[in-house]
């Protein structure tokens, strides 16, 4: 199990990354973290209706991390009970794709998680839909 602790900085991360626009920034660091999870969406910045979410996942040593089983919970955190749920499926090189359909404008919460092998890792995302 991982500490709350961990698991806020990891968070933070990722909203300040999402914040910049997500797409050619990708300058992987080292960090703790076993994994870094980054989001971009199709239509960017994502409206209520169809949106592609894209993810990358590098290891800690900056790699992309292909071939692992890739769990997404999408949360209307606005109201009790309005959850999504689905697999992004690999598309090489540390991408995972997932199309979602939100109905409802407002602040959602993402928590995705990446399992391969060893590693289990589970990230939370913001994600503002306008
Ligand atoms: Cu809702």
């Amino acid at each position: 199990m991982r500490s709350p602790l961990f698991v806020v900085l990891v968070v933070g991360m990722s909203m300040f990354l999402a914040a910049c626009g997500g797409a050619a920034t990708q300058t992987p660091t080292a960090t703790a973290a076993p994994a870094t999870i980054t989001l971009n969406t199709n239509p960017n910045p994502p409206t209520a209706g169809d949106v592609e979410l894209l993810f990358t996942v590098v290891d800690d040593q900056g790699q992309p991390v292909s071939g692992a089983d890739f769990d997404v919970i999408a949360d209307h955190t606005d109201m009790s009970g309005m959850t999504m749920h689905g697999k992004a499926t690999d598309q090489g090189n540390g991408s995972y794709a997932i199309m979602t359909n939100f109905s409802m404008a407002g602040n959602w919460m993402l928590t995705v998680q990446v399992r391969k092998e060893a590693l289990d890792f589970k990230q939370d995302i913001d994600l503002d839909i306008k």
